[in-house]
């Protein structure tokens, strides 16, 4: 198990081990029965190629009307199921706030999937971090600054990485501009899982 720290945030590589990514994957599994993925239209009309879900009080939705979260899936209408405890365990070790998060938000890249550079900024307080886990296949992170036209530099996340963004890259540009589809054996029918656990309200 490896720590790097780059500009303020903190990557600790294979933090899952395998088993733990298979229970972990089989857990999400479960979520995504109950709350099926769904390809979120942005406010331009156009679908994004990332298909999401959620656990916990939100997800984060977006149609036409703009971005925002919604304490129910927006097609089944129902709650989204709850936080697998091994990610509540390391929420609680790796981000060391009282609170828990309120939305574990889970995106699913298949081939040719991207998320373009962006800040998170729906939540109410930033003072609280974002802690991301990697399943599946590689994918590489951009990371840049407080303003899109910051330097950006590029990390490979994979399988059983685990990132925590606090501090000054709460704020930071980031995103995801290729899935090395097909590397990894962990999903069936390939591809990456990547979690994200936030505190919303
Ligand atoms: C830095 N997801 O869901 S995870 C996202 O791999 C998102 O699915 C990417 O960006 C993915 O919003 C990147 C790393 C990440 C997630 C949230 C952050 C980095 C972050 C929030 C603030 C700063
Ligand atoms: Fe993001």
């Amino acid at each position: 198990m490896q720590r790097l720290t780059i500009n303020g945030f903190l990557i600790v590589k294979s933090r899952l081990s395998r088993r733990e990514q298979e229970r972990l994957r089989d857990e999400i599994a479960d979520i995504v029965r109950a709350a099926p993925f769904f390809a979120p239209l942005t406010p331009w009309g156009k679908p994004m190629s990332v298909r999401m879900s959620a656990a916990g009080k939100y997800g984060w939705f977006t149609d036409r009307k703009g971005y925002r979260y919604v304490p129910r899936h927006p097609g089944t209408g129902a709650p989204w199921p709850a936080i697998p405890d091994s990610l509540l365990e390391l929420w609680h070790e790796m981000a060391g706030t009282e609170r828990g998060p309120d939305c574990c938000l889970i995106n699913h890249y298949r081939s040719g999937s991207r998320m373009g550079l962006h800040q998170d900024r729906d939540e109410a307080d930033f003072r609280y971090p974002v802690l991301s886990v990697s399943l599946g296949d590689p994918a590489t992170f951009r990371m840049g600054g407080p303003a899109r036209s910051d330097p950006t530099r590029s990390v490979l996340l994979e399988s059983g990485d685990v990132v925590l963004f606090g501090g000054a890259a709460r704020l930071a540009y980031h995103g995801i501009d290729r899935i090395r589809f097909g590397k990894s054996d962990l999903l069936q029918g390939g591809g990456r899982l990547n979690l994200t656990l936030r505190v919303v309200d």
